[in-house]
């Protein structure tokens, strides 16, 4: 007999649901499960963002929004208890396999609560992915590391989506577990509309370069050296920066007022779909202190887009200096300034660079990466 394929599973996914990294990773991966045949549940406090709205979820997948009541016993709204408790119903009434939870907390402290709130009832393996800030900032913290070693302890099996943040969490956390490393993965979706049309809804001109920046604007993505950069771009060529903004721009005006910038700055903010616009755009540019991964490296990516970007954390396993992006210092607004200003005045070069990063993204294609986490599952649930 050929071997079967293997049992489609339950799995409920946590995140954050707002723009960001780690939840458009996880709805990709539950939208991508199910269309695999999996069973998907979202659990989270907000519909995550690039799920799509309730009459055109595709089949398989469903989403529990988790209620969280503002006590006035409760001088801070808890979300960690609602959360573990609707995470033990889902599992009770859909006899879950696997909770595969994006970050260790509040989200699988919340998942090992709920697997001890379903005393006597079947209970889910955990899996946690590490997205960064639980290693990168929060095991710094005294009152959170604690928690968070033992929420890697206590799941079944963790991942980390870079080498570099898998490194970093053994050194920070003294985890002495193995940490799968499963990458990134994006697929985009065809663009709403037409490059020129695009283009010309931004005001832009055949010969004008469009630099582009997405990011949610944390003190990490570091927007102020990102502007010192622009101000240093050549005047002479008629380039634009349009940032995708995750959240609101306006605390940086009076920074671009300051640099001289607003005639050449175009914002966008909160916008849920970016493929339209990385595909209007010519070249991205990031300036982070740090990213394990950084998934908007890899969106652009997949528009042929090089990246001039900070060569921090896990990065260069993303994109490669010379190859496929150029990687410059962090904290020097010169650095990546220059770096652009090479690839603005080479369109060539740009293209070529542009086009081996869109065949360097298919590696992290959905076909490549999801395969590993349904691996993982099957091998947690055999043990
Ligand atoms: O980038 C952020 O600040 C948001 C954060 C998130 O959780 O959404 O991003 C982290 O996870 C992403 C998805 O795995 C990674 O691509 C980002 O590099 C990582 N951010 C940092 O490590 C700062």
């Amino acid at each position: 007999m050929p071997p079967q394929p293997p049992a489609p599973l339950r799995i409920a996914i946590t995140c954050y649901p707002s723009v960001g990294g780690s939840g458009i990773l996880a709805s990709a991966l539950g939208l991508h499960l199910a269309a695999r045949g999996h069973e998907i549940h979202f659990i989270s406090y907000e519909r995550p963002v690039r799920l799509p709205p309730p009459p055109q979820l595709p089949p398989r997948i469903h989403f529990h929004p988790v209620d969280v009541n503002d006590y006035q016993l409760f001088k801070y709204p808890d979300y960690t208890l609602p959360l573990s408790v609707t995470m033990a119903q889902v599992a009770q009434e859909h006899h879950l396999d696997i909770l595969h939870v994006h970050y260790a907390v509040p989200h699988a402290t919340a998942a090992l609560l709920a697997r001890g709130i379903l005393n006597g009832h079947p209970k889910p393996r955990i899996i946690t992915t590490l997205h960064g800030t639980d290693t990168t900032l929060l095991a710094r913290d005294p009152a959170y590391a604690p928690a968070i070693r033992y929420a890697l302890r206590a799941s079944d099996a963790l991942t980390a989506v870079s080498h570099f943040l898998a490194h970093e969490t053994h050194d920070a956390l003294n985890v002495d577990r193995p940490i799968d490393v499963i990458h990134n993965f994006f697929a985009p979706t065809p663009p709403a509309r037409p490059r020129d049309l695009v283009r010309q809804d931004l005001g832009l001109a055949d010969h004008q370069p469009l630099l582009v920046h997405l990011s949610n604007l944390r003190p990490i993505k570091r927007i102020d050296i990102l502007l010192a950069a622009a101000a240093l771009l050549p005047r002479d060529i008629p380039w634009k920066l349009l940032i995708l903004a995750g959240d609101s721009f306006a605390p940086f005006l009076p920074e671009v007022r300051r640099l001289n910038l607003t005639d050449r700055l175009l914002i966008r903010e909160r916008v849920p779909f970016v493929e339209e616009f990385l595909n209007a755009a010519d070249l991205a540019l990031f300036a982070s202190d740090s990213e394990s991964f950084c998934l908007s490296i890899l969106e652009a990516m997949c528009f042929a887009l090089p990246s001039v970007a900070t060569k921090v954390g896990g990065i260069p396993e993303v994109t490669l200096h010379n190859q496929t992006a150029l990687l410059v210092p962090p904290h020097d607004p010169a650095a990546l300034a220059a770096a652009a200003t090479e690839l603005l005045r080479d369109p060539a070069r740009r293209a070529a660079l542009g086009q081996a990063a869109q065949q360097r993204a298919a590696q992290f294609s959905p076909e490549v990466i999801v395969p590993h986490y349904e691996s993982l599952y099957h091998r947690v649930l055999s043990t």
